[in-house]
């Protein structure tokens, strides 16, 4: 009798639990919480008290004439990696950004640091050319016609008290430039302990990626040096020392100072 009442009970639960199942899982679904892309913690600065805008990421022209800086580079390598290449990046940006417009709001750097928690279907895309826009706003900044020579300002004593001399960071720059495989970049930072340090990385990555803040770095990458230089990157990397600005690198190495202890 028992076993007569029990068995169309089991039916008739099980159809109540397929009927909630197939009613509410499209809903849970629905419902699942939106992703929220929140800043985290304080924002390295590329510019001196200021990131970089994403809204829309915008080409600023060269701060000289293309054949400025001949000392080092010469015109058309400055022309197609300016116009061409950086511009590439800018657009590519501001491209896989449209989607998605509540990060347009966010600098660069914010987003940097928090590639996790960039929609998975433009991380890559904002991780090289997000990358690629950072790394070449500075680069400009950080080159002058009326540049090259001995460092001057604080740069100068912290670059002696950490290495030694100029000579022997300059070595060191140009070995890790020299050792990068393939495409990329080698930097001087200021590690989260405040210590300077050079590093390398590849293609569009940038040191902030690691929590380090890019005090001054050089392109690798061949569109960079190849049509003077072709497979001499050495030489590059050394004549390069021609033009380097260091009243800007000096800014850049102040706001460094201040930057999170993270
Ligand atoms: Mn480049």
């Amino acid at each position: 009798m028992i076993s007569n009442l029990i068995k169309p009970l089991i039916w008739f639960v099980a159809g109540i639990v397929l009927v909630v199942v197939t009613i509410f899982q499209p809903q849970q679904l629905a419902a699942a919480p939106a992703p929220v892309y929140i800043a985290q913690g304080n924002e390295v600065q590329s510019v001196v008290n200021k990131g970089l805008s994403a809204n829309p990421a915008q080409l600023a022209p060269l701060p000289y004439a293309y054949n400025a800086l001949e000392k080092a580079i010469d015109a058309e390598t400055m022309k197609i990696h300016h116009d061409k290449h950086h511009k590439a990046y800018v657009d590519n940006l501001n491209n896989a950004l449209k989607k998605y417009p509540q990060l347009q709001g966010r600098t660069i750097e914010a987003m940097l640091r928090d590639l996790n928690n960039i929609p998975e279907d433009i991380r890559t895309t904002v991780r090289n050319n997000g990358g690629g826009h950072l790394n070449h706003t500075m680069f400009w900044e950080i080159m002058s016609p009326t540049g090259g020579g001995l460092p001057t300002g604080n740069i100068a004593t912290e670059i002696n008290k950490t290495f030694g001399s100029f000579e022997n960071f300059q070595k060191q720059f140009n070995t890790a430039g020299g050792q990068r495989f393939g495409s990329g970049w080698v930097w001087l930072v200021r590690n989260p302990k405040g210590q300077l340090q050079i590093t390398s990385t590849p293609n569009q990555d940038s040191p902030i990626m690691d929590g380090l803040y890019p005090i001054m770095g050089n392109d690798v990458w061949e569109h960079a040096y190849y049509l003077r230089y072709q497979n001499r990157r050495a030489e590059y990397l050394s004549n390069w020392w021609n033009v380097v600005n260091w009243n800007e690198i000096n800014k850049r190495a102040q706001a460094s100072r201040s930057q999170p202890s993270t």
